[in-house]
């Protein structure tokens, strides 16, 4: 059962305009007017796809996938070379189906504890702001901890978010051990009853020792105040970035334990293929995604909706 509301479908079509602009208007540029498809007009479309960040091994099997479906055709003007590529996207991201977070394991370990780590911007802040939003809506308790401590102005950011989603917050003053926020969320959201716990973090660079080794000491308080806690560790990243949000994701994963990720900024972007590169290379799923800066801007991530998306399809 899904918690969240169900997804904007036209928001999430908006914020796809450039990536389709980039993706699936110049195939549809590139095959229309053609009575055959040649080896020419293959090669000119795998290179649409390679430069679209939907990476190379998926731009290099949809292409093949196009190939074989053309060979099959007796009449190759008959067949719809928009709808093979369709096609071919979808199932890139139907690989693993992870869904998200649902009421049955929230109560079996209630407080359902989730951590929330990535670099500076990509939007963690206001994506723990989403979450605590959406589930509150879904008639949750959810208590929310301030632990980046690393910035003056983090409480007041996170504090706003916490007003709007309706939720309790527990933060301690800037430069407080931010194992001590994570310790003191806990153990407020066992006193209240609380149904589930969001804990911001700094933003952390992985090439930063001492920040991955902070991140690891949160999670051993976290688990020591809450069995088997944290539940869900989600990785933020900012799919404007592109590839380096994959290579974010790619580097986080040899440090913590990531059970999600989170891709924001999926509106207006023109990077928005970098989720089937992600789909293809991450082990672990994209669990939500951004749409927007306000709060009711995230969505479950529906892999068929996506593509539908993409291609404007109802
Ligand atoms: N357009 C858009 N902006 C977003 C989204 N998520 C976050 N932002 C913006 O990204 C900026 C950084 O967000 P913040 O939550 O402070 O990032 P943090 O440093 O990871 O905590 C802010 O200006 C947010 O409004 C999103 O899904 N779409
Ligand atoms: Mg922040």
């Amino acid at each position: 059962m899904k918690l969240f509301k169900n997804i904007n479908f036209d928001k999430l079509k908006d914020g796809l305009d450039k990536t389709r602009e980039k993706i699936v208007n110049r195939i549809s540029e590139t095959v229309s007017g053609k009575a055959n498809i040649d080896e020419a007009t293959l090669e000119e479309l795998e290179e649409i796809l390679i430069t679209s960040d939907i990476g190379l091994e998926t731009a290099m099997e949809v292409i093949e996938t196009t190939r074989i479906a053309l060979k099959r055709e007796q009449d190759r003007s008959k067949l719809n070379v928009l709808e093979v590529i369709q096609n071919e996207l979808a199932s890139a991201l139907d690989r693993y189906s992870e869904g998200p977070i649902d009421k049955i394991e929230i109560e079996k370990f209630k407080p359902y504890v989730i951590l929330i780590v990535g670099v500076n911007g990509a939007g963690k802040t206001t994506t723990v702001g989403k979450l605590a939003y959406n589930f509150k809506q879904s008639g949750l308790k959810v208590v929310i901890g301030s632990a980046d401590t690393f910035r003056a102005a983090a409480n007041e950011q996170l504090e706003i978010w916490a007003q709007r989603a309706g939720v309790e917050i527990v933060q301690k003053e800037s430069g407080s051990d931010p194992s001590a926020v994570a310790f003191d969320t806990l153990n407020v959201a066992k006193r209240t009853n609380a149904d589930i716990v969001l804990i911001d973090t700094a933003g952390r660079l992985h090439t930063k020792n001492n920040l991955m080794e902070e991140l690891k000491k949160i999670r051993k308080v976290l688990g020591k105040v809450v069995e088997n806690a944290p539940h869900d560790t989600f990785l933020v990243v900012d799919g404007n970035t592109g590839q380096n949000a994959l290579i974010q994701a790619r580097e986080f994963e040899k440090f913590t334990d990531l059970t999600g990720l989170i891709v924001t900024k999926l509106d207006g972007t023109a990077k928005g293929g970098v989720i089937f590169q992600i789909c293809a290379e991450q082990k672990v799923p994209v669990r939500y995604i951004g749409v927007g800066e306000k709060i009711d801007d995230l969505q479950d991530f529906d892999s068929k909706k996506y593509v539908k998306a993409l291609f404007e399809l109802q």
